[in-house]
């Protein structure tokens, strides 16, 4: 058993010493606030029957938990110093060009390395370029299956993704795999009907793998999905499956660029068990900040295939050039 007697101004730093030197398993025997205003803890730990080379293990691992919440606490004081200090640091410029990033939701770590390049307004937008991954749908393999989370705009999007084949001269055909809700085919349905062109239901793996057999001539085969709950695990595995039927499948993430960006980390986290190809950002018109384009796919380093930017089919698709998103992230008023 050892006692100790620990003063301190508050009880909380007295507290803090108790823990620091008798570990969490000491005992307050007695507090009290003392004449001079200060106060005084006397603490007890029991260290029982252990041996002294068991003491001594209790010890050094004490230490070790000592040195490491006091290097915890380095880290979080020399990040807030960090993030407190580093836009005074720039010149007057660059933190111009820092807060107009920042008021574009790009996030503030990749706004510092971006202003680092850049000296003024045109030198930032080279920078953002460079930093830009495209897409190239030309290299799109057979099978192009979009999924998301629901009200993302999937079918919207492959609707006019299909529409610019067909326009192209493509043989086109279609597989829904969203058979949840009712009315979720009779959009597709009207849209193949109009075009012409062939719409399968497939209700498992099975009859998707027949369905794609079927049309495996054509020149391109959409897939479209149900935007069930991204965590049911079930539904993905499903969708997994498409996987390994050794089909020429690329998957493109759909994420609705009005979304919170939580949001959209949560989307990205839940669907990368599917191999996620590349990202087609939706909604771009509901929204005057669009630095999520930017973030989101730096983050997930995936390259972006196009941008939505309404709901008329086939017109409201972008498939654009670095400079295109840059202007659309940036814009020169901002
Ligand atoms: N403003 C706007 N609305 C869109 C866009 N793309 C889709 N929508 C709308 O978003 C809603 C959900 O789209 P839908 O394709 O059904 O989403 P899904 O559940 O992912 O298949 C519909 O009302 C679409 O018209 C877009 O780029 N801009
Ligand atoms: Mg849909």
């Amino acid at each position: 058993m050892k006692i100790k007697r620990f003063k301190a101004k508050q009880f909380s730093e007295a507290l803090f010493r108790v823990k620091k030197e008798l570990g969490s398993d000491a005992v307050i025997l007695s507090s009290e606030e003392l004449a001079d205003g200060s106060v005084e803890i006397v603490a007890a730990v029991d260290y029982g029957e252990k041996n002294t080379k068991e003491q001594k293990m209790v010890t050094e691992q004490r230490e070790l938990n000592t040195l490491r919440e006091e290097i915890q606490r380095l880290r979080d004081a020399l990040f807030e110093l960090k993030k407190s200090g580093y836009e005074l640091r720039l010149p007057e410029k660059k933190r111009r060009l820092l807060r107009a990033l920042i008021s574009q939701s790009i996030k503030e770590e990749f706004a510092l390395r971006l202003c680092e390049r850049a000296t003024d307004f045109e030198t930032l937008m080279d920078a953002l370029n460079r930093e830009l991954s495209l897409y190239d749908l030309k290299n799109s393999k057979k099978i192009v299956m979009l999924v998301g989370a629901t009200g993302s705009g999937k079918t919207t999007t492959l609707c006019k993704l299909a529409a610019n084949e067909i326009r192209k001269g493509k043989r086109i055909a279609i597989v829904t795999l969203d058979t949840l809700r009712l009315g979720a085919t009779y959009q597709l349905a009207s849209f193949a009907r109009v075009l012409g062109l062939p719409l399968e239901v497939a209700h498992n793996i099975s009859e998707f793998k027949e369905h794609v057999n079927r049309h495996i001539g054509k020149d391109r085969i959409f897939v479209d999905t149900a935007g069930t709950n991204p965590k049911d695990e079930h539904y993905l595995e499903e969708l997994r499956e498409i996987h390994s039927l050794e089909l020429p499948v690329e998957t493109h993430l759909i994420v609705s660029a009005s979304s919170d960006q939580d949001f959209m980390i949560d989307a990205y986290h839940n669907y990368r068990k599917l191999n996620i190809d590349c990202l087609g950002f939706t909604k771009i018109d509901e929204v005057s900040k669009r630095g999520c384009i930017y973030n989101i796919s730096t983050v997930y380093q995936k390259p972006i295939a196009y941008l939505t930017n309404g709901q008329r089919i086939p017109k409201d698709i972008i498939f654009p050039d670095r400079a295109t998103i840059s202007n659309l992230i940036l814009p020169k008023e901002c």
